[in-house]
């Protein structure tokens, strides 16, 4: 065993060279420096370079993004900007699968692949991958430092841009791991962008050695480890710890005297989760992954984060003035796939400025009007075109962003999208009520910038169905069994920004959301009455008026209000039965609890409509 780590140390050695030996054996960690040794060996490397938390390490790393031609230069100090293929612009669902043993129970929901199988293809994808280029090696703290909530990781990749966003977004972990000694309770993630060939993208996830594994890839989604890999590998094993991984923003909303309470929110893509983290006037801790922890008091939590990866389509200088200022000012950001102009000037979709005639962008030399090579007009930036860069850059970051101890949680909200069904906000009887018939039960239907028809409904599960690593009823079980014996378990909502009338005209507007923020607020501290329906507990009209007239100096008319408002009987009817349906078919391991709470609610809705037919205004109950 000695022979065999010193052996293993004197290889080391020789690969990284001096330097980067000694910051490496600075950890003193066999477990981390066995891994190590394994994808040297594996993926061999020209050089290597060890990162530590040093400002002089992580600006060789931003040098190294623009001396590469991963990130050029833009007019702006500190903008730069990457493409990634034309074919490679959003996480590749297909070709992301669990490594798994027999009777896994994933079930037909979750992709999966035998381990052995799966381990055998990317490892041989792995072989030589990074001849020629260089491997860095990082180490992050997934979660805020010195906290009881945080996971520390190692990121294997040979992408300057997938380092240098990686530094944005995540906090420093190379003390964290001198801190922890040789325990293996780390992430490991493994990338390499290999010759970039799409036909081998693979994203393969094997929870039972906390190791992701993402090949022939640049984006974001699929490449940056501490993201959506951690995300997989968190959820399994807060499964076997007894907390949460959630897909969650988390805010302060800012109450009456002063009082800020906390809130998560999981919202399925393009439902509003970030634009509501956002909101003007409150203030953003995260807006895409949060841990949860019960505590005797209450739930706390934390954002595994600390920069946003945000979509920039949409974004301009009305309906979010703050990030359009953010987003045109100097600091350190990196605009993915949009369009670059000769002037070293960025326009994206939705921008309140003129297109330009020409530029570059994901496709290469664009020109206004351009087509692919099937005819299909380019626009000028990519749909799912994103910023990257830290909070700091942000005036509404919250004073506890960086608090180990996370914050307290008043509310979890989840936010889905439907056009006809679900009120625009309500709370649940209770938290088992709302974990059911709101988390369980989220749906999100498709839009025209989505592929395929829209108006069809997606089920998305706590809007994590794509991250889901263990049996779905063992994970909605898990959110139902959190909150036993703690004291102030939070409130659980239902948002839906999207409802619209008869004639497909949309009921709100998107400011609206602040307002059903400030309520939710309000009745964490029990300051305002609701109306108890079948489907949960909504607002009377006098409040929301109130608060419509002092926080946005609108007039809130009753008419309005008895129309958001009205429970829709036969579609909420419909839902339940299609959540039904999809739990007794395709999901493992359901509790029974599910069920029953899915029955008594649609009890609740029929004999609602006994007396008072399919529509119900609010005052009839
Ligand atoms: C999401 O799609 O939920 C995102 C972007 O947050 S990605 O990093 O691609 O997952
Ligand atoms: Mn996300």
């Amino acid at each position: 065993m000695e022979v065999e780590k010193s052996m293993q140390m004197m290889m080391l050695k020789n690969r990284l060279g001096e330097e980067n030996y000694r910051k490496l054996n600075r950890i003193e960690n066999p477990i981390l420096h066995q891994f190590i040794t394994e994808y040297i060996t594996l993926c061999n490397p020209e050089r290597i370079f060890v990162r530590t938390d040093s400002p002089e390490d992580i600006e060789f790393i931003r040098r190294e993004a623009i001396r590469k031609g991963e990130e050029i230069k833009l007019s702006r100090e500190g903008h730069t900007a990457h493409f990634d293929g034309y074919e490679d612009q959003a996480r590749d669902k297909e070709h992301t699968k669990f490594l798994v043993g027999k009777n896994s129970g994933l079930g037909p929901l979750i992709n999966s692949i035998n381990r052995d199988e799966g381990l055998k293809e990317v490892k041989d994808f792995l072989k030589d991958s990074m001849e020629g280029h260089t491997m860095y090696i990082l180490f992050f703290s997934v979660g805020p430092l010195n906290s009881e909530f945080s996971i520390p990781a190692v990121q294997i990749t040979d992408s300057s841009y997938v380092a240098h966003s990686e530094d944005l977004l995540y906090r420093p972990g190379y003390e964290e791991f001198r801190r922890l000694g040789d325990s293996d309770r780390f992430f490991r993630f493994v990338h390499s962008v290999a010759q970039l060939d799409y036909s081998r993208r693979r994203i393969y996830i094997d929870t039972e050695h906390a190791i992701s594994y993402s090949i022939n890839t640049e984006y974001g989604g699929n490449t940056i480890g501490p993201k959506k890999p951690a995300f997989r590998q968190a959820i399994a094993l807060a499964s076997k710890e007894g907390w949460l991984a959630e897909h969650m923003f988390v805010m302060g909303v800012h109450g009456p005297g002063g009082r800020v309470s906390y809130f998560t929110g999981a919202y399925p893509s393009a439902c509003g989760k970030t634009s509501t983290s956002m909101v003007g006037g409150e203030t953003i801790i995260g807006d895409d992954i949060a841990y949860l922890r019960r505590k005797e008091n209450g739930v706390r939590a934390v954002n595994v984060e600390r920069g946003i990866f945000g979509i920039i389509a949409g974004i301009n200088s009305m309906d979010e003035p703050a990030i359009y200022q953010t987003l045109h000012s100097p600091g350190e950001i990196i605009f993915s796939n949009v369009l670059v102009t000769e002037e070293g000037e960025v326009y994206w979709t939705g921008k309140d400025t003129e297109i330009p005639e020409r530029g570059f962008n994901h496709s290469g030399e664009w020109i206004k009007g351009g087509r692919d090579k099937d005819g299909n007009d380019i626009p000028a930036s990519h749909g799912n075109a994103r910023f990257t860069f830290k909070m700091n850059l942000l005036k509404n970051l919250d004073r506890n962003s960086e608090n180990p101890e996370g914050v307290p949680i008043s509310g979890i909200i989840y936010g889905g999208r439907d056009s006809d069904t679900s009120v625009p906000v309500q709370e649940s009887f209770n938290w088992t009520h709302g974990i059911v018939t709101m988390g369980a039960s989220l749906e999100s239907e498709t839009t025209a910038a989505t592929l395929g028809r829209s108006g069809v409904r997606k089920f998305n599960p706590m809007s994590n169905l794509d991250f889901v690593s263990i049996p779905l009823g063992r994970y909605i079980e898990n959110n139902l069994l959190f909150v036993r014996g703690v004291k102030n378990p939070p409130l659980v909502f239902s948002v839906n920004y999207f409802l619209r009338d008869k004639d497909g005209n949309f009921l709100n507007t998107k400011g609206d959301k602040k307002i059903w923020l400030k309520w939710m607020e309000l009745r964490a501290h029990r300051e305002v009455e609701a109306i108890e329906t079948p489907t949960g507990l909504i607002p009377e009209y006098d409040d929301l008026k109130m608060l419509f007239a002092k926080v946005l100096s609108k007039e809130y008319a009753e008419e309005d209000y008895r129309e958001q408002f009205t429970l829709r009987v036969p579609e909420n009817l419909a839902k339940i039965e299609r959540i039904m349906k999809v739990y007794q078919e395709k999901v493992n391991e359901v509790p029974d609890v599910l069920f029953s709470t899915l029955e008594e609610q649609r009890r609740r809705l029929e004999e609602a409509r006994d007396k008072a037919g399919d529509y119900i205004a609010p005052h009839e109950f």
